[in-house]
């Protein structure tokens, strides 16, 4: 592996219905970032997919399979650590069902080139004139809530923490980030940045160091899993995260 390389993770749950197979073989088939996919734990036929897409493909594409399903979350801690191990110098972590596109990642990684003073390059999901963000209204209005709090929480004016589209620089300062399972289930992304911050000393540091790239293109994949009580575990977990790493910062 040379030593610009990008691993990014592709966390995947009961996909195997719904994984752009043609999609990422096409990616994975032109010069561009490593894919390690992370099948959790599936209990459908998603792993004989993920084999399928890196069949012949394998200097770019990995599969890790974890027996048991432990969460989006620790799915993601793990395949970071498995990128780190093999000495990616990027990585960061993409959904599955390409909410946003595969390209996007070529996207954030010419940020990541040409600003060295930037360490994390976070999709962002603004709806402006001329972009194609799609997302269905009830979705749209409870994540701006919940970006607001998290916005509080974390004391650093971020638009949108929980995009399934984050690559990040591996630095002294990132490398540590993923070592230690996340209290969080779904809000893992505002854990990330709160440990950030923490190791950074101010989240005014941390603003100066992280770059959201607002998205050309975003759509809302039917078939999430995420539910209604999601939202109450996310909003608890919140509070986890002010309470573990925010209230002395
Ligand atoms: N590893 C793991 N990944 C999950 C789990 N649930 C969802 N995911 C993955 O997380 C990503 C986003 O999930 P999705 O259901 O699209 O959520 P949404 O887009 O936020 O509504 C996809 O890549 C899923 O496969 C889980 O329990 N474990
Ligand atoms: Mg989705």
């Amino acid at each position: 592996m040379d030593s610009g390389r990008a691993v990014i993770v592709v966390p995947c749950y009961n996909e195997g219905r719904r994984l752009p197979v043609a999609e990422f073989q096409q990616f994975l088939d032109k010069p561009g970032a490593d894919l390690l996919f992370v099948d959790d734990g599936s209990k459908d036929n998603t792993a004989e997919v993920l084999r399928a897409i890196c069949a012949g493909r394998e200097n770019r594409a990995t599969l890790l399979v974890c027996a048991r399903n432990g969460g989006k979350a620790e799915a993601v801690r793990r395949g970071l650590l498995a990128a780190l191990e093999r000495g990616a110098a990027f990585t960061g972590f993409w959904d599955a069902d390409l909410a946003t596109p595969l390209d996007d990642i070529g996207e954030f990684l010419r940020v990541l080139a040409a600003r060295p003073d930037i360490d994390m390059v976070f999709g962002s999901r603004v709806k402006l004139l001329g972009r194609k963000v799609e997302r269905r209204a009830s979705r749209h209005y409870l994540g701006r809530v919940f970006a607001t709090v998290a916005s509080l929480v974390l004391r650093l004016p971020v638009y949108d923490t929980q995009c399934g589209a984050k690559i990040f620089r591996i630095s002294p300062e990132t490398a540590k980030l993923f070592d230690e399972p996340f209290c969080s289930r779904w809000v893992f992304d505002v854990e990330l940045i709160a440990r950030y911050i923490r190791r950074l000393g101010s989240s005014d540091a941390a603003a100066a160091r992280i770059y959201e790239f607002p998205l050309m293109f975003w759509r809302d994949v039917a078939g999430s899993k995420l539910k209604a009580t999601d939202f109450l575990v996310s909003f608890r977990d919140i509070l986890r995260i002010y309470w573990k790493y925010m209230r002395t910062a």
